[in-house]
């Protein structure tokens, strides 16, 4: 297919409570929207960067200008007939992951409404709904913490991670654990330690969590095997698994035992099943990481989700866990059984509401092809 036209939508959503991790806290979450046309179809995909550089080098300012200056051209020229196609297309820019898994999504929603299959059937993907949690912030006290915790648990999430950091973790964990004995529980530091100051966490280790994601440098694979091999508690990599080739490193070296997957990190849901397929090789659950979605991620995300080897929930909340207005007219809502169900429609399955969109745009671009 020839993609005509390119169009750019940066975002900005109130988020219904501010979030807060071991990197900050934000009250509105920044994305950029893509827009692929071709042949009278309009693919939608999410570039999931936000606005500051505090998960990921990328921002929704440098996503816009490497998109913008480098991918758009390498786009609209030619024909692109599938995910690796477009990969091919963008292998000369180094790193820029989020940017690059924006288009990747967009060429997939494309490809499946061309085919009218769903992307969970393009993907390979096997179950119609999928389990999902909730990711709690950093909240002022252990007491609210738990809480909100509660408040989510009578909503019905059956699985929640919480965000910790030095000097609010094993309180706030040994919190949570006492008033819910039975919650299964994980906890998520997003680089917030060193070697040296892990030591903290040992605790932790006697709480029965699920697992402890990313304690350490996103760089650092290798400090990651010394803990694991400290700690009784699977170690989950998130920061640090920007490509198959990493998740085989963190594999081999004992790094982690579980992988948390993000097709925005990994450059695009093509290199996201490829990861999963390496862990499901190896015997290394995996389960599909969150970045705040707007219901057009969130489509993707549980599209990918419903593979077989995520076999722990995904960080995949409901729509009014997150925004109050959505600029998809579809809203993702929880099951009784704490899983949301997969879109079955074409592509992504979703739709614009314009209007909302409209409402949350800072910038718009419209490229065409010469
Ligand atoms: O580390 O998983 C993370 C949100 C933004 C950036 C990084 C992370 C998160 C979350 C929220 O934990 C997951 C979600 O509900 O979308
Ligand atoms: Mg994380």
């Amino acid at each position: 297919m020839k993609i005509e036209r390119i169009t750019l939508h940066h975002l900005r959503m109130p988020l219904r409570a501010p979030f807060e991790t071991s990197f900050g806290r934000i009250e509105t979450r920044e994305c950029i929207l893509v827009q692929l046309y071709a042949d009278g179809q309009i693919g939608l995909g999410e570039c999931v960067a936000d606005h500051q550089p505090g998960y990921s080098y990328e921002t929704t300012g440098t996503a816009w200008h490497i998109l913008e200056e480098f991918i758009a051209t390498k786009i609209l020229k030619g024909e692109i007939n599938d995910a690796a196609d477009c990969q091919a297309r963008m292998s000369g820019i180094r790193g820029h992951q989020l940017a690059k898994a924006g288009i990747e999504m967009a060429v997939w929603d494309l490809l499946g409404k061309r085919s009218g299959r769903s992307l969970r059937s393009l993907l390979g993907g096997e179950l119609e709904k999928v389990a999902v949690g909730v990711s709690v912030g950093l909240q002022v006290s252990p007491t609210r913490l738990v809480g909100q915790v509660g408040k989510y648990m009578s909503e019905g999430y059956k699985r929640v991670k919480i965000k910790i950091k030095p000097g609010r973790d094993v309180q706030d964990t040994f919190a949570v654990r006492n008033a819910y004995p039975n919650l299964r529980l994980q906890v998520d530091a997003n680089s917030a330690y060193s070697l040296d100051t892990a030591k903290s966490l040992k605790p932790l280790d006697d709480m029965n969590l699920l697992m402890i994601e990313q304690p350490l440098f996103e760089d650092d694979i290798w400090d990651h095997a010394k803990l694991q091999a400290q700690l009784q508690t699977p170690l989950c990599l998130d920061e640090s698994i920007t490509s198959v080739r990493h998740a085989r490193y963190a594999i081999e070296m004992k790094a982690c035992r579980i992988i948390n997957i993000k097709a925005g990190r990994l450059g695009g849901l093509r290199e996201a099943v490829a990861a999963h397929d390496l862990c499901r090789e190896h015997g290394i659950p995996v389960w599909c990481g969150g970045m705040l979605e707007t219901g057009v991620g969130r489509a993707s995300n549980l599209a990918l989700a419903s593979l077989p080897n995520f076999s722990l929930p995904g960080d995949i909340s409901a729509s009014d866990r997150y925004y109050e207005m959505d600029i998809t007219r579809e809203r993702f809502v929880l099951n009784d059984d704490s899983t949301i169900t997969v879109p079955d429609q074409p592509g992504l399955g979703v739709n614009l509401d314009l209007s909302a969109l409209d409402k949350f745009t800072l910038k718009k671009k419209v490229i065409e092809s010469e």
